[in-house]
């Protein structure tokens, strides 16, 4: 039988203790996949975590296409892995972290499972640049689709910049990220779904699913745009 307990048990060592960790062996299903996430992050809670909202993945046409799947995937973000904007890191937190400028959405009304793209957009309290470091826990970066989901898909940081006026056109927004002060990508916020509001919708219908519908104060990385 599929020991949910103790595979959500040695991803969250390999997070906590920053040590790579073979691909999963057992036969998950998804389903099987986020009860392992969910399991995994309530150890998490335990040690006093806070959720503050969730991150979406493989938002991208390209990226889906790329993994055989037709979904997007999402994980759970915590207050321990917020860092602030201008802040240093150690790497020794991390495995062997990966950067993915992002953009992402504050809520200032709870989202129910099922909104349109301008229910989306009305409830919304701003939009932000930011950075998500996501860091696979498995040994060379390397995962199946069930591997990465129970995984929190490989979330593990996230910087948000400045909040800004969410009325606005969110779809065509230009992203630079520089690393000192030099481009390394350049891409548009219409690479996440065509408009990242999309994948503010999903993230409601899939969180919701989860028996964890958005709420107000969450925050909802929308997925990489370059
Ligand atoms: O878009 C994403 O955040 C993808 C996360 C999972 C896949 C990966 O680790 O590359
Ligand atoms: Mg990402």
């Amino acid at each position: 039988m599929l020991d949910i307990a103790s595979i959500a048990e040695r991803l969250d060592n390999a997070a906590l203790n920053a040590t790579a960790t073979p691909q999963l062996s057992e036969p998950l299903s998804l389903e099987d996949a986020y009860a392992v996430q969910s399991a995994s992050m309530a150890r998490r809670y335990a040690r006093g975590q806070r959720r503050v909202g969730i991150k979406m993945g493989f938002t991208s046409r390209a990226k889906m296409a790329q993994m055989g799947v037709d979904e997007m995937i999402w994980g759970r973000l915590t207050d321990g892995m917020m860092v602030e904007d201008g802040d240093s890191i150690s790497f020794a937190r991390y495995v062997h972290p990966r950067v993915e400028p992002e953009i992402a959405f504050l809520l200032k009304d709870a989202l129910p499972g099922t909104v349109t793209l301008m229910g989306a957009a009305a409830a919304l309290a701003g939009v932000a640049p930011a950075l998500e470091i996501i860091d696979s826990r498995y040994e060379n970066f390397k995962f199946s689709l069930t591997d990465v989901v129970a995984d929190n898909s490989s979330s593990s940081s996230f910087v948000i910049g400045p909040w800004n006026d969410p009325a606005q056109s969110l779809a065509n927004l230009g992203m630079i990220m520089e690393i000192d002060g030099q481009p390394r990508q350049i891409g548009s916020s219409a690479a996440i779904l065509g408009n990242p509001l999309r994948s503010l919708v999903a993230a409601a219908r899939l969180a919701e699913a989860a028996g964890e519908p958005l709420q107000a104060g969450d925050v909802i990385m929308a997925g990489g745009a370059t």
